[in-house]
């Protein structure tokens, strides 16, 4: 990508970042298509059950692998339907893993909530280069963040508040990935939405369907790209095992 291509994107990214809050939050409705939509949740829905980690509060899948106990990915690439249409229209939208060790997300968490179910509040820490790109599909969900104090704890009361929509992108870096904390509450409903209590109000795709100020949660999936700093090939681990 040329200069003058990767400063037009940024300007072109500014259109839909966070106002409300630090500049490091950008959402884009509509990111994929229904029918991008329904083709991922039936590869998601038609993975091996093995694949599943049943959580107490949620479920995951993990493309293409868990990272070893040092952070470590094994180098293995990532299914084609995880890779297209999301990592070339991340790279021509948005351009924002142009900067990152492998230039590209090498990793994916695969979400999956019910009603009532939600995700502790908690930072994404150092395995990863500090960008997530978050997809979601099947329904809305309000992701709560929260500012970490000097002291490493965090607030109690979330700072701000993300509506994702189905089909929607969220990407957090910089200062959102390294102060702040995220979670999503374990509710059958978000309540309380609106241009005061939702960041992303104006940003939203579809507004009007909230306009009673209530999510009634459905299942919910997310995806979330990021690009693990860790990469061992294959031949490299053998030779450890070799040297042991
Ligand atoms: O489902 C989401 O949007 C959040 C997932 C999350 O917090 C994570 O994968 O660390």
């Amino acid at each position: 990508m040329s200069e003058m291509e990767a400063v037009t994107k940024k300007l072109e990214l500014t259109r839909h970042q966070v106002s409300s809050m630090p500049p490091s939050t950008i959402y884009i409705p509509d990111f994929i298509t229904p029918e991008e939509e329904e083709q991922l949740l039936n590869k998601i829905r038609t993975a091996p059950l093995p694949r599943w980690a049943q959580l107490s509060r949620r479920r995951l899948q993990t493309w293409p692998s868990s990272l070893s106990s040092s952070n470590t990915l094994l180098a293995a690439p990532l299914p084609a339907w995880l890779h297209d249409p999301i990592i070339p229209r991340l790279e021509s939208q948005t351009g924002i893993f142009m900067d990152s060790p492998h230039g590209a997300p090498n990793h994916v968490l695969i979400n999956e909530y019910a009603p009532g179910q939600g995700i502790m509040p908690h930072e994404d820490g150092a395995a990863y280069h500090p960008v997530v790109a978050t997809v979601s599909l099947g329904a809305a969900i309000v992701l709560d963040i929260y500012q970490k104090r000097e002291t490493g704890e965090r607030e109690i009361e979330p700072t701000y508040r993300i509506l994702q929509e189905p089909r929607s992108l969220l990407i957090t870096t910089d200062e959102m990935y390294t102060k702040h904390l995220h979670g999503i509450q374990e509710i059958t409903a978000d309540r309380d939405l609106g241009p005061k209590t939702i960041s992303n109000w104006d940003l939203l795709g579809h507004q009007i369907a909230f306009t009673d100020g209530q999510n009634e949660r459905q299942v919910r999936t997310s995806l979330t790209y990021r690009d693990v700093l860790k990469v061992s090939k294959l031949g490299s681990k053998m030779k450890i095992f070799g040297n042991r």
